[in-house]
């Protein structure tokens, strides 16, 4: 069955078929960083991000809370690094009118990744199922109540970097994980923990800037990050963070701290992305033209015509449906005048 698994369902030439970069195995369901997750809710630093307390902060302590026939976990890496420095390239000139979005949204076509990873993820689970009918499987993949950056860890893909970004030394940390839990354990290879590169740098938290991570605890303050503000504040209420002026025009979530992290660089230095070849799809072009390319007071102006409803037609199934009109026009007020 391992062969099997192997040869059919994890080769490089299947996996590259969903974008997956990496994958790493475990057998632990219990986090070994949960004190950290625990305290860091206990003392209030998830801020406005309440789903992440009380019974969902229990479960996260095992994954048999979630899901109780967990043999095994396949931890995936899915890239968005060659969409993200493709985006550099476009802020950078002269089409840009200041204005960001966080790669993530742009990477998957720009359709929102919880649907397409959960495709491929099924996609998987269902190649795995063929060769063992008898296997239960669940996913992972950002909602569900599991500490996802120490599943990843527990499966040796990488360390928790000092913005809190899970890092591979060989993906850098623009990626998405999403996980396979399986009712099976196929004896697949696991790897160790891996240990941490971060050395003696501060790049990520001398950048941010709101001062929203705690170096000391390796952790972010919620309310601080520009991303809770800009994607999880959904109401035209709610002061932005102290120092947002500062910021390089991010109007939904923030890549500021893996910008500047050296492991993300050295992707471009290494060779790592090809950006002679890029595509940009029809979903990811209508986000482009209608949020970055147009001067703001236009870009404002359309979002205020339009309803929410209709801002919902033209944007579903993207990840910026999430915050939707009111919430991006919070956003882009901040800049309008600013730049
Ligand atoms: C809540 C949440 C947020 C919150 C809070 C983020 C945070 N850093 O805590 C907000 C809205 C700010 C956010 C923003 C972003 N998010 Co988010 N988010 C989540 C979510 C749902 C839960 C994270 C969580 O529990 N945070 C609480 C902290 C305490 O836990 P943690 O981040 O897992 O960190 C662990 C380590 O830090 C470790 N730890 C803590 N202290 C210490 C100390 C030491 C010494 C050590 C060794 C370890 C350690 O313990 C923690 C628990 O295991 C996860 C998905 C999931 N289910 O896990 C996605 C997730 C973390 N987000 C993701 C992404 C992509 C983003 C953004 C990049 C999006 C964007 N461009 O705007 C930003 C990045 C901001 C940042 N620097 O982290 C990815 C990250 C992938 C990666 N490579 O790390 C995840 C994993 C989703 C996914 N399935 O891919 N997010
Ligand atoms: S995502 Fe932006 S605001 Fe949040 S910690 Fe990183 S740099 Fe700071
Ligand atoms: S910028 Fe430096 S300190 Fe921050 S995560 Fe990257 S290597 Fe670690």
């Amino acid at each position: 069955m391992k062969e099997e698994i192997l040869e059919k369902v994890l080769n490089s030439e299947n996996l590259k078929k969903f974008g997956i970069v990496d994958w790493g195995v475990t057998s632990d369901p219990r986090p070994i960083t949960w004190k950290y997750y625990f305290d860091w809710v206990n003392k209030g630093l998830n801020g406005i991000l309440k789903y992440l307390e009380g019974e969902r902060r229990d479960k996260r302590e095992d994954i048999r809370n979630y899901f109780p026939e967990f043999e095994s976990a396949i931890v995936f890496q899915f890239s968005y690094a060659k969409k993200k420095f493709e985006l550099d390239k476009f802020y950078e000139s002269e089409k840009s009118n200041g204005l960001k979005i966080a790669s993530y949204v742009l990477g998957f076509d720009g359709v929102d990744y919880h649907f397409k990873l959960r495709d491929a993820l099924d996609s998987i689970g269902e190649q795995l199922r063929e060769l063992d009918p008898a296997l239960q499987f669940k996913l992972s993949l950002d909602t569900q109540p599991i500490l996802e950056r120490d599943l990843a860890y527990r499966a040796g893909l990488g360390w928790f970097g000092k913005n809190s970004m899970f890092i591979s030394k060989k993906e850098g940390s623009f990626f998405i994980l999403g996980s396979l839990l399986l009712s099976k354990n196929y004896s697949l290879a696991e790897k160790e923990p891996e240990t941490d590169h971060c050395g003696q740098c501060t790049r990520c938290a001398d950048a941010c800037p709101t001062d929203a991570i705690d170096l000391e605890s390796r952790t972010l303050i919620s309310n601080k990050c520009i991303s809770t503000y800009t994607i999880e504040l959904f109401k035209d209420l709610g002061e932005a963070p102290e120092g947002m002026e500062n910021s390089n025009g991010e109007i939904f979530g923030c890549d500021i701290c893996q910008e500047v992290c050296p492991w993300n660089k050295r992707l471009l230095r290494v060779g790592k992305v090809d950006l002679n070849e890029t595509l940009i799809s029809e979903r990811e072009l209508q986000i482009r033209s209608f949020f970055l390319e147009r001067p703001i007071l236009e870009v404002l102006s359309d979002l205020k015509s339009l309803s929410n409803r209709g801002f919902q037609r033209l944007f579903k199934s993207t990840p910026i449906e999430r915050t939707g009109r009111v919430g991006l026009l919070k956003n882009i007020r901040f800049f309008s005048g600013k730049r």
